[in-house]
């Protein structure tokens, strides 16, 4: 029996024959995998004397089969979590499944089946998938959150949040969709149309239940600050949607009408070129206009279509009426016309808009489209400088704005005509080009002329407090969150509707109110509708309160309410509560990993719920998550035909072979399918739309799960978009292969004695120092960079360097074991199930790699001997020399001249240069 003399145990002697064994994925990937679920390896609990690491993926959603994205994300997380386990943390890595949501009832009607059903066997199906990639999972916490002991928390929580106020329910405009009766998120209305049925959105007020997220508005700008380790573009996300705004609230009395009217503006310092005011369609005052006049009635019913999102109501057409009411401008006195605009958010502010088209561009479009006065109030620097310039020349009564618009400059100064043209310039272009929204100096403002803008919004916010009649405000762009769908297939809100009583939340021993699973007949019969909602059983109960019969809220909740808390449940499974005491030894996660498609909606509501659990006594700490990372998205090359009609048919890579010419250059594609020529549409994010999707399964099955992951990590930094290719796929499967087989071939070889850095030639000395280069490196990348991507190729590197190494010598070998034993640990976050194989090879036991202290670099060999530089003379190589690394320059210089060619090449010359480079090269500039 062979006999490894550094620290291994004996070597099994199935690895001593002469005849390397063949690297098998599938039974390496199956014994790992055996024996990390009967040692239950990755199940963790909070007694340990280490510190803790809580590394978080975000959850899928069971769609029925894992996708390359899924892979790229859990194979970070995994990455980390394993590393930090090898450098002493005790590391929570838990599962779960996002699973309500619209997908399954789609599904369900396609199917003729029911939802639950569908859901549960895709999680059966992808469990299955994740567990054959390898993930160091603790999978005692997994959980579905469509089950009751999971939804019967948000339920409780919502209950207490009900009677908190944080809760509460109101009337609200939204996107419907009348395809699936169903209300839309802003962000799944597309060009007007729902983002699944493509139908044209309406807009409807219906009642609905909301959290008061505002309430937190600014707690959560303030806390992004302390968030270092999020990354600067999730973070200016969450501001400009959080969107806070300083600002004035301005009263502007109507003619004729008792109320005034209150605007809410950031630029108050504009005031003065205020040419008309605009209200929403749903504003008060527009209602009561429209009550006489059906014109505007008709245009009010008009304005109903179509999305309310800010983003469309940006870019659509700039639309308008008269009300035939006048405002009266609160400092000139002036009459001013009330137009409802299209592009005014009820929702936002007060609902209504001074409008100043020289300074607005929403404002500029609406006046030039309506023939409304543009009056400029706000200059910026050089249209000031010029105006001052114009009025020391300019007689004191005249008005050097009046000048400048009158066409001509004082005839006896004509040193001013070139100020008078930069003033006409500025006003040409707020005529013609539209407004200059930047902040100023202000003009045409009587008392308030010169001043800029924080003084003209300090002396107007005192002018208005003194009075009343307006105030300071501060308003948020973010709006309280509707968690009310009108799906089936969600978590049941726990209200019900009692006539006597009103909306009574269902008290808490009553709970969960319990989502009935068995609707497979609501389904087959083709209804898109709520079962629940159709089902007067159902909903039918008794008033908590007063006994009569009610019925119950036939509402589920957006399935964000699920995913806003799901990762507090991980640290806490069988908790009474939604978490118990545990919470806190885990919370906050130290590393999030996800989609960059999730830096708001999800990442607000996260943040926002977390807040909630804190004021509820429930955890400790402010965020959820200390740091975070968002993987890039995965993009393939596209393929396709068209019809006679231009539509496209996209085909799968997978059913493509591209031909190349004879320099390798693409030149076309057919299909394996038909043999006929196929067209190349480019690369494009991985979707079902593209059809350029590939099945992870597939490369599993084939290539084995480290080969997948392998490439995933390697293919690119883990924040950019990855490029997927079969080439790629087929590079990292050929350096496992030879892993293998050089870590057999090595064990074949005699038995070695321990390495004795004492002992070793230069050769040796040398891989060793790659050895713990490359030992460094990897460490880093793992741990503070996250650049797997280059660790992977420096080991890549050290295998090269062990190739070419082929020293068989005692110490050599020694070296070499070395050399393996570290690409093993090294790769093993990366390629688990290869590395445990290959350790129990190098001849150790079997172990829980997670356990093995990760290699730590040995500074003594990273020492380097000699350094090599290149000698130059006249811009020719003609020699290397071996220098001490902190060899003074007079040392360097004196070796390079000795070094016998150069010697040569120099002699009897006059030396003109000698520049050293450190730690590169030598050049020597000689005369003739
Ligand atoms: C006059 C003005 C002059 C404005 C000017 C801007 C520029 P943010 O920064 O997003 O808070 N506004 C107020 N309420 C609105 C509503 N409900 N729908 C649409 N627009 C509304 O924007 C505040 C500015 O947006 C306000 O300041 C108001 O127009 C407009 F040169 O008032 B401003
Ligand atoms: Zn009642």
């Amino acid at each position: 029996m062979l006999r490894c003399g550094r620290l291994c145990g004996p070597i099994p002697a199935v690895f001593a024959v002469s005849e390397p064994v063949a690297y098998d994925p599938r039974s390496v990937e199956s014994a790992a995998q055996s024996f990390w679920a009967n040692t239950r390896a990755f199940e963790v609990s909070e007694q340990s004397d280490k510190p803790k690491y809580y590394c978080l993926s975000m959850l899928p959603y069971p769609s029925g089969a894992l996708h390359v994205g899924h892979v790229r994300n859990y194979t970070i997380g995994d990455v980390i979590s394993r590393h930090k386990r090898m450098t002493g943390h005790n590391v929570l890595q838990p599962m779960g499944w996002d699973a309500f949501g619209l997908p399954a009832e789609n599904a369900a009607i396609k199917n003729k089946t029911a939802p639950a059903k569908w859901t549960y066997s895709n999680i059966e199906h992808m469990r299955a998938q994740l567990k054959s990639l390898g993930y160091a999972i603790d999978w005692s916490r997994e959980f579905a959150t469509c089950k009751p002991d999971y939804y019967v928390h948000e339920q409780r929580m919502f209950v207490r949040l009900l009677k908190k106020g944080v809760a509460y329910r109101k009337n609200s405009v939204v996107n419907w969709d009348p395809v699936d009766q169903t209300v839309l998120a802003n962000e799944q209305v597309i060009d007007g149309r729902g983002w699944r049925t493509g139908a044209l959105v309406e807009k409807r007020e219906i009642p609905q239940w909301f959290l008061r997220i505002t309430d937190y508005a600014q707690e959560l700008l303030d806390e992004l600050d302390k968030l270092p380790g999020w990354p600067d573009s999730v973070k200016t996300m969450q501001r400009n949607w959080i969107g806070r705004s300083e600002g004035l609230e301005i009263q502007f009395k109507v003619d004729g009408e008792a109320e005034p009217l209150t605007v809410f503006t950031t630029r108050p310092d504009t005031l003065m070129g205020v040419t008309f005011i605009s209200v929403a369609g749903e504003h008060p005052l527009a209602l009561k206009a429209a009550a006489n006049n059906p014109e505007l009635a008709a245009f009010l019913a008009d304005l109903k279509q179509g999305g309310v999102s800010e983003a469309e109501l940006e870019t659509q057409e700039k639309r308008g009426m008269a009300t035939g009411l006048w405002a009266i401008h609160p400092v000139t006195g002036e009459d001013v016309p009330v137009y409802v605009a299209n592009f005014v958010l009820m929702g936002y502010g007060t609902g209504a808009v001074m409008a100043v088209p020289a300074h607005d561009q929403r404002d500029w479009e609406f006046a030039k489209a309506y023939g409304l006065p543009v009056k400029p109030v706000i200059v910026d620097a050089a249209t000031r400088d010029a105006l001052e310039e114009m009025a020391s020349h300019v007689a004191e009564h005249d008005d050097p704005m009046a000048v400048a618009l009158g066409g001509h400059a004082p005839d006896d100064v004509v040193e001013v005509d070139a100020a008078v043209e930069v003033v006409r310039e500025y006003l040409r272009r707020i005529d013609e080009d539209g407004a200059q929204t930047e902040r100023g100096w202000l003009i045409n403002s009587g008392d308030f002329n010169g001043i800029d803008f924080d003084a003209a919004f300090d002396a107007l916010a005192a002018k208005f407090e003194a009075d009343g009649s307006g105030a300071r405000r501060v308003n948020f762009r973010l709006r309280d969150w509707g968690v009310s769908r009108q799906r089936y297939w969600g978590c049941p809100i726990p209200v019900v509707y009692c006539a006597a009583c009103g909306a009574v939340p269902v008290p808490e021993d009553q709970l969960p109110v319990l989502l009935p699973e068995d609707v497979a007949d609501a389904f087959a019969s083709g209804d898109v509708h709520s079962p629940i909602k159709s089902d007067p059983d159902w909903r039918k109960t008794a008033c908590p309160n007063c006994g009569k019969p009610a019925e119950r809220e036939t509402d589920t909740f957006d399935t964000f309410m699920e995913s806003s808390w799901y990762y507090a449940r991980y640290t806490s499974p069988g908790a009474s509560d939604m978490v118990d005491e545990r919470a806190d030894y885990w919370l906050p996660v130290d590393q999030y990993i996800g989609g960059i498609e999730h830096a708001i909606l999800h990442l607000m509501y996260f943040r926002f719920y977390h807040k909630l659990l804190r004021d509820a006594g429930l955890v400790a700490s402010d965020e959820p998550a200390t740091r975070l990372l968002t993987q890039g998205m995965v993009i393939a090359d596209t393929f396709y035909r068209e019809d006679e009609l231009g539509a496209k048919e996209w085909i799968n890579p997978a059913d493509v072979e591209l031909e190349h010419d004879e320099r390798m250059r693409v030149i076309g594609a057919k299909s394996l399918v038909d043999g006929l020529p196929v067209l190349i549409g480019g690369t494009e994010k991985m979707s079902k739309s593209k059809n350029n999707g590939v099945d992870p399964q597939v490369l599993v099955d084939r290539y084995g799960a480290d080969t997948v992951r392998l490439f995933s990590m390697f293919a690119a930094p883990p924040e950019q978009s990855l490029e997927w290719s079969d080439a790629g796929v087929e590079g990292m499967a050929r350096f496992l292969r030879r892993l293998w087989r050089d870590v057999h071939a090595h064990v074949a070889q005699p038995d070695h004695p321990q390495t004795d850095p004492a002992a070793l030639d230069a050769a040796q000395k040398t891989l060793r120092r790659h050895i713990h280069e490359a030992i460094q490196k990897v460490g880093d990348d793992y741990g503070r960079r996250h650049s797997f991507n280059t660790a992977i190729a420096a080991l890549m590197e050290l295998l090269n360097h062990v190739n070419k190494f082929n020293d068989m010598s005692d110490q050599g070998r020694a070296v070499r074991h070395e050399a393996f034993e570290a690409i093993v640990l090294l790769l093993n976050p990366i390629t688990p199930h290869i590395s445990h194989a290959l350790w129990q090879a190098l001849g150790h036991a079997e172990a829980l790699l997670e356990d093995i202290p990760f290699p730590q670099a040995d500074p003594a060999a990273l020492v380097r001997d000699a350094l090599t530089l290149a000698v130059q003379v006249n811009g020719k190589l003609r020699g290397t020399i071996e220098v001490a690394p902190d060899a003074a320059r007079e040392a360097v210089e004196a070796a390079a001249l000795a070094e016998p060619n150069v010697a040569a090449f120099v002699a009897g010359k006059e030396i003109r240069k000698l520049i050293v480079v450190p730690g590169k090269i030598v050049n020597i500039v000689v005369a003739g």
